[in-house]
């Protein structure tokens, strides 16, 4: 395919509940949404920045304005990537996944493949297959690294770029990723609730929609006593963790240690994103496993914490790492050092939780998801709702299998929810 424009649309939805986190207090979720249209049809991703450069560095209104600037044109400009076969351009686009086991470069750089190219020669398992099985989809991190950073926009167009793609070769993202499982387990995130009674009646009402890990958002004065309150009312063997978004520093290592006699399944990103050294010191005091977040930003930055052991599980989220093709490059990495996976989550619509509930599918991810059902977080979602099955299933949540995300938007949505003026780049 040939991408032939590019169409940034913002809206505004309400959460159920505000969430409030050790960062802020979100009461209504800023989406971005990318939307491709290609010559073989259309592709829809999420950015998942917030408003604020609070979690991270990247906000929304920086997002939408470095795609409107240069990573679009960029896309745009781009030729198609073509097939290089022991270091030569063969010059013939292959519409056949099966044939796509080559290096993809694009035209400036024919026969030299270009730093960061996706996919090698001959790949047959893991990322590299499910990459070459794609080749505009891998072809848009290499283009777009021009940029430095934004990793959260370039995942943005990453995602729809692929969406579309899929929907072209009829193969549904699971498909493409290498999923072993229909359904994965389920786990929410609970925000700081104004009391203890309000959060323990929240964490019951989760517990009765029958999610399999609880997580606690914690924060320097919200951490023993809510950890102990929820650990008695759920009881010794349920799931339980907790994430504090960089909120403490060295001094508060015997603080958080102290959380041990819970038996948490994780600690999620206690330190600045840039202190490796101080989880570090930390997964050394502490008994309960400790796990980056902010700091995972892609393969290189995995390997390297988890090689100083300053992680020992990994929090995947594709759009933090600047799409899917880099997060199953992650997985890979973190499954050859038996290191175990868990999809994260930041609020997405049903656009970026499809996609995320696919990845989720990998034999690696061996921890429940922030992949909650729809109604955690919107009374009404973009797409047809993510929803908790029952059962067998209760607690989990079917991988979609139709082409692409396998979910369709919800255009009057789009449109009712807008929040600016939709932005359309080329065409
Ligand atoms: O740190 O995991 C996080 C939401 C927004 C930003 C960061 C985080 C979160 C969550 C919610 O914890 C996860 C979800 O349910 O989507
Ligand atoms: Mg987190």
């Amino acid at each position: 395919p040939r991408i032939e424009s590019i169409e940034l649309h913002r809206l505004e939805v309400p959460l159920v509940r505000p969430f409030e986190t050790s960062f802020g207090r979100e009461a209504a979720r800023e989406v971005l949404l990318v939307h491709v249209r290609t010559d073989r049809g259309d592709g829809w991703g999420e950015c998942v920045a917030g408003r604020d450069p609070f979690y991270s560095g990247e906000y929304v209104d920086g997002a939408a304005s470095v795609i409107e600037r240069y990573l679009a044109p960029a896309l745009l400009r781009a030729p198609a990537p073509h097939l290089v076969d022991d270091g030569h351009v063969s010059g013939v686009l292959i519409e056949d996944p099966a044939h796509a086991t080559g290096i993809w470069v694009d035209d400036r750089e024919q026969g030299v493949p270009a730093a960061g190219t996706a996919g090698t020669a001959g790949a047959s398992s893991g990322a590299a297959a499910s990459i070459a099985s794609v080749p505009l989809a891998a072809s848009v991190a290499p283009t777009l690294s021009f940029v430095a950073g934004h990793r959260m926009a370039k995942g943005a167009l990453e995602a729809a770029v692929l969406d579309a793609e899929l929907r072209a070769q009829g193969r549904s993202m699971a498909e493409c990723f290498g999923a072993v499982r229909d359904w994965v387990d389920c786990g929410v995130s609970v925000g700081i609730a104004p009391t203890l009674e309000e959060l323990l009646d929240e964490v019951t009402g989760y517990l009765e929609a029958g999610y399999r890990r609880i997580k606690l958002k914690i924060k320097p004065g919200w951490d023993l006593v809510p950890v102990a309150a929820v650990r008695e009312l759920i009881g010794r063997d349920a799931m339980l963790q907790v994430d504090a978004n960089t909120a403490y520093t060295a001094d508060d290592i015997p603080l958080l240690a102290s959380l041990d006699p819970f038996d948490l399944l994780l600690i999620e990103q206690p330190f600045a994103e840039e202190d490796l050294a101080t989880h570090v010191r930390l997964a050394q005091a502490a008994e309960t496993p400790v796990c980056l977040d902010e700091s995972i930003l892609d393969v290189t930055t995995a390997v390297d914490a988890i090689e100083r052991g300053a992680t020992s599980i990994v929090n995947i989220k594709p759009g933090r790492m600047g799409g899917f093709l880099e997060a199953l490059r992650v997985h890979d990495a973190c499954r050859a050092r038996e290191v175990p996976v868990w999809c994260g989550g930041m609020l997405e619509t049903g656009v970026g939780r499809a996609a995320n509930v696919a990845i989720a599918a990998l034999p690696g991810f061996v921890l429940p998801g922030d992949t909650s059902a729809s109604g955690r977080y919107f009374a009404e979602d973009l797409t047809e709702p993510f929803v908790l099955g029952s059962g067998e299933h209760r607690g989990q949540m079917r991988v979609p299998d139709a082409a692409g995300t396998g979910v369709t938007v919800r255009d009057e949505l789009v449109r009712d929810w807008a929040s600016r003026a939709a932005v359309t780049i080329g065409a």
